[in-house]
């Protein structure tokens, strides 16, 4: 299996963390493109027509996006369980939530980083990160059940995003508003799978 992706995305580190849970890194070879809304890279278009990454090209030359789809598979291979039948839509919800964030997270970097500073909207900006702002306000209210217990899909995207906000919007210091969120991350970056995949650069 061949992986287009970007180490920086938080969509793919969602993928990174199944890699490493299912010990799967054997398995897959590891193409890095860099690409943007504004910039697509070939091989990012040509895997996937909307020119997003992560996508996961199998042995039989098929391939699968977007990150959902792709965790799910490779959870699916491994065996890992991630996805528990007897309590599935909410850990889906759970993960669409944490999605959510890095949509949000996402699209403020890419207005910060890639318009001209004259076309950069604050008000978009401040519309995303509202939404980043509600979602761990609603996680920080606890009653989002799936959040505590075995590690599941739900956890692991809303690990990634929450780690995706403080790699490129460190300033806005979620935390200090948030701090049972901010206890649960921390927790979550203790696990082996996120230690080895947390974002830099
Ligand atoms: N829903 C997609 C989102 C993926 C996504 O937005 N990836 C970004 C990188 S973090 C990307 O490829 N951006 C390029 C673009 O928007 O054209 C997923 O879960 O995989």
């Amino acid at each position: 299996m061949k992986l287009i992706y970007s180490p920086a995305s938080p969509f793919v580190r969602k993928v990174a963390v199944y890699t490493h849970l299912g010990n799967l890194t054997d398995k897959i070879s590891f193409t890095p493109v860099a690409t943007t809304a504004l910039n697509v890279a070939d091989d990012a278009r040509s895997a996937n027509p909307l020119g997003k990454i992560p996508a996961l090209i199998l042995d039989d030359n098929s391939t699968l996006f977007d990150s959902r789809v792709i965790c799910r598979y490779l959870d699916d291979l491994a065996g890992l369980g991630m996805y528990p039948t007897d309590n599935l839509w909410k850990v889906l919800t759970l993960e669409a939530l944490g999605d959510g964030i890095m949509d949000s997270g996402v699209s403020i970097s890419y207005e910060k980083r890639l318009r001209p500073e004259n076309e950069q909207s604050p008000s978009w900006i401040e519309a995303q990160w509202s939404k980043v702002e509600h979602a761990i306000a609603s996680l920080e209210t606890g009653s989002y059940a799936e959040l505590q217990g075995p590690l599941n899909a739900g956890q692991i995207s809303i690990a990634c995003a929450l780690d995706y906000i403080d790699f490129r919007h460190g300033d806005r210091d979620w935390q200090s508003r948030h701090p049972k969120m901010a206890e649960w991350q921390a927790k979550m970056q203790a696990m082996d799978a996120f230690k080895q995949t947390m974002p830099e650069g």
